[in-house]
């Protein structure tokens, strides 16, 4: 007779303090009087956890008896950014917290920021899928995320003399938020061959033998929803020998290194996320993460679902899987072999079950991150996979050829397989049959997805089986906690928090588009939030920019095809103008900071090449004394989600500069527009929507269509290539030496010269220049400049992530929310 344990958790100022002081003195064992900031940060989060935990515990267990549908998310990156902070305002408490922590003798921003981002995710797609989990916490929908334990996330980056320095990010020292559940492992096999045997009924079996085997462990991080008790799980699997594996007949022979060494290649599996974004390698460490991570998924879901005693074709009713791109298109194949091998169900009966759970999101047209593995290292890894793939093959390009008889053309361009040498398994195209819906990120990209890389498979399935939801941002992280000050000045206007819920009800803020007041006190929180980023640079780098001057910046990634080079580009003609002008001429311009911060994929020399050359800039424009503060330029080191909650409240005007038709929708031009700043971009992405609904006025747009790119491209290689005469000024000024070693930069000027420009950064430079002389303009009108942001904020309600979820759960999912009982 176990007596229901019925804590509730604190409520109040001092019963948070008793907590936040138990958990240092007993959990930590640390005493009172030497309680550093460090300390007040675990025993707060041990405190908070607490409350999670009861919250979690009753949400899972609705959810199981409920006996509803739910949502699991596959996805290889989570980049979650700090907890503390999230949960503190997701479940009401922040206020109690910091005067609870203020008496005990702490700010509570510097207790928040002892915590260690959890990094698990190289940019968008993996903050897409922590945005996401956000949401579907909030809004009540049963979900669950599935990723890899990673011992290291996304690598800490230095700048040392101006390049870029990878450091690991070893983030688990200490973790309050994760709950090792080393009960729930599942064996994972790799490796070995497939036989056929005989069942009793004399049906033939495909047996998958030998091999090795390689354990999961599961981890859970609690997901709390805002103002809702609804807790989801976060489970992330790490990999550790199988006790058979550490072989003790080794062990006992003496071969002590042996088995230390057998243990260790099984925890490589789940050791380090892979740090490239948008470009495939093929290597076969990261092909083991793939399918370790699925199947231990799959397993899981699978063992849930047999526990509600439903026949197999209720499956689909149960279970919405999501595949966040093409890294767990492997769980496709797994479920159909678990389905066919495991619980002897007919092929046909079995990928009718698959089919309807899978949906596919695709993430980039770019073809060198469409991820294809060789069949060869398949073969070797997973060979009952492989076989199974190409029975999907078979059948699908049986049914193909019933549809366009004789098209043989037709086949060789949808087959799974690509014929190369050694021949390729096209992920894209697998996750695309596997799966009822296919999905891209924003209007543009959908559209291309449709008309380029699966345009065949439209004419194949027809239109409906394609759509489109475009991204969105939780504006909980991304206004409220990212801007308490702005958010709260909206709440005063708006009447309520409510908009954090439904980020449509910004439309109310039209009414103070003229308001005197109102405008003033969005201005200073501006400027305060430009304080606070000036004070960070400072801090980081030494140099002092004027919090006055126009914050003009440019954080994501690194890649050619976001094109930071356009923009370094632009800044060196923007120093070589103010070098020319008057003294008189000086005055008039806007002083400005040229702010860069993201990370360059170790092995890609071009971005890091890029890095070295907006460094190299800033030595020479921050050190000359005719410019001053008319412009300053600065790299942040090491962006990563919480630095992004300091910089993106404090831009004025940010760079989304893209190539038209490469960035699939982008999602920090969201984060700045809602925080009121505006924005410089090309017609990519997301930008081409918030342009259609915060109005054109209120946008700074240049440069050339997709629809143009292909012409333009094959104008180049045919020698219509003229280079623009102010760029090639600037190329003329890096060759004479001004930012030092002209050789360290001659690649990066000979792609855009000599190589085709195969970004065409040269054919939009011109009209780059030319915006941004608008926005100097337009900034000096500052009236006139902070009506266009609030008229902005006041129309992003489109963009929230609860949007996406909305039509993900409506469209892909038909899953129903499950609120908990008032
Ligand atoms: C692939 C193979 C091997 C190792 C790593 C990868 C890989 C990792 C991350 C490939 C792509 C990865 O991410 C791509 C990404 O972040 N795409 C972005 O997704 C966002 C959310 O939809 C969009 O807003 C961006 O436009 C898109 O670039």
């Amino acid at each position: 007779a176990w007596k229901k344990h019925s804590a509730q958790g604190f409520k109040t100022k001092e019963e948070f303090q008793d907590e936040t002081v138990r958990h240092i003195e007993t959990s930590l064992a640390r005493s009172l009087f030497n309680c550093d900031e460090l300390a007040a940060y675990s025993g707060a989060s041990l405190a908070f956890r607490d409350r999670l935990i009861i919250e979690w515990n009753k949400t899972q267990q609705r959810q199981t008896f409920a006996g509803q549908k739910r949502v699991y998310y596959f996805s290889l990156e989570f980049l979650m950014g700090r907890a503390l902070d999230n949960a503190m305002l997701n479940v009401g408490l922040k206020d109690v917290a910091r005067d609870g922590l203020s008496e005990l003798g702490f700010r509570i921003e510097d207790v928040i920021s002892q915590e260690h981002d959890a990094a698990l995710g190289n940019g968008g797609l993996g903050r897409l899928a922590a945005c996401f989990l956000d949401s579907m916490a909030t809004m009540n929908y049963p979900a669950w995320g599935y990723a890899l334990r990673y011992k290291y996330g996304i690598f800490k980056q230095e700048i040392v003399d101006g390049y870029q320095v990878e450091i690991p990010d070893y983030w688990l020292d200490f973790n309050p938020w994760e709950f090792p559940r080393h009960d729930i492992t599942v064996d994972i096999q790799f490796y070995g061959s497939v036989n056929k045997h005989q069942n009793e009924d004399g049906k033939t079996l495909s047996v998958w033998e030998g091999g090795e085997i390689v354990q999961a462990v599961a981890y859970d991080a609690p997901i709390p929803g805002y103002e809702t008790s609804t807790t989801n799980n976060l489970r992330l699997w790490s990999s550790k020998a199988s006790s058979g594996e550490f072989d003790f007949q080794k062990f006992n022979a003496g071969e002590y290194e042996g088995s230390v060494a057998d243990q260790q290649r099984a925890e490589t599996i789940s050791a380090v996320l892979y740090p490239n974004d948008n470009l495939d390698r093929g290597k076969e460490l990261r092909l083991k993460q793939q399918y370790f991570w699925c199947a231990a998924s799959l397993f899981d879901i699978v063992r849930r679902f047999k526990k509600t005693k439903k026949p197999w074709s209720a499956f689909p009713d149960q279970v919405a899987i999501q595949l966040n791109d093409t890294h767990p298109t492997l769980a496709i194949v797994e479920l159909q072999r678990i389905l066919i091998d495991l619980e002897g169900l007919e092929w046909d009966d079995a990928w009718h079950i698959v089919v309807n759970t899978f949906g596919y999101t695709n993430h980039t047209v770019m073809p060198e991150a469409l991820e294809k593995w060789s069949v060869p290292l398949l073969q070797h890894l997973l060979p009952r996979h492989l076989l199974i793939i190409y029975d999907i093959n078979m059948k699908f390009l049986q049914m193909v050829e019933k549809q366009f008889p004789k098209d043989r053309d037709l086949l060789g361009r949808v087959s799974i397989i690509e014929e190369s040498q050694p021949k390729m398994v096209r992920m894209a195209f697998l996750a695309t049959i596997g799966s009822h819906k296919v999905n891209g990120v924003a209007e543009l990209h959908s559209d291309l997805v449709k008309t380029t890389i699966l345009k065949d498979f439209v004419k194949i399935y027809g239109p409906d089986k394609f759509t489109n939801v475009t991204n969105g941002i939780t504006p909980r992280r991304w206004l409220h906690q990212a801007n308490p000050r702005l958010s709260e000045l909206i709440a005063s206007k708006v009447g309520s928090y409510e908009f954090l819920k439904d980020l449509t009800l910004l439309n109310k803020l039209e009414h103070y588009v003229d308001d005197k007041d109102f405008k003033k006190e969005w201005q200073d929180i501006k400027y305060a939030n430009k304080v606070r980023l000036a004070q960070h640079i400072m801090n980081t780098t030494g140099v002092k920019v004027n919090p006055k001057a126009l914050f003009d910046i440019q954080v994501k990634r690194i890649h050619e095809y976001k094109r930071q080079q356009l923009n370094i580009l632009g800044v060196i003609h923007r120093y070589l103008t103010i070098k020319a002008m008057s003294a008189e001429e000086r005055k008039k311009l806007a002083p400005r900071v040229s702010i860069f911060g993201g990370k360059a994929a170790p092995g890609y020399w071009m971005a890091k090449t890029i890095i070295h050359l907006v460094c190299s800039v800033g030595e020479v424009v921050n050190n000359d004394k005719d410019v001053g503060d008319l412009l300053k330029v600065i790299y942040i080191e090491d962006y990563n989600v919480s630095k992004a909650e300091i910089i993106t409240p404090a831009s004025d005007i940010s760079e989304h500069i893209s190539t038209a038709g490469t960035e699939a929708s982008g999602t920090s031009n969201m984060k700045f527009v809602l925080n009121g700043g505006l924005i410089i971009g090309t017609c990519d992405g997301a930008n081409i929507e918030i342009t259609r609904e915060i109005g054109e006025n209120n946008i700074f747009l240049f440069g050339n269509l997709a629809e143009d790119v292909e012409d333009l491209r094959h104008a180049h290689t045919y020698g219509k290539f003229q280079l623009d005469e102010d760029l090639k000024k600037v190329f003329d000024a890096i060759k004479g030496g001004l930012f030092g070693d002209a050789g360290h930069f001659s690649a990066l000027c000979n792609s855009i010269v000599d190589h085709g420009d195969y970004y065409l950064v040269s054919d939009d430079f011109n009209s780059y220049v030319k915006t941004h002389a608008l926005v100097d303009e337009a900034y000096k009108d500052q009236d006139e400049w902070v009506s266009k942001c609030i008229t902005s904020v006041s129309r992003m309600g489109f963009f929230s992530s609860d949007r996406c979820i909305q039509e993900y759960a409506d469209m892909i999912w038909n899953v129903e929310p499950l609120p908990p009982k008032p």
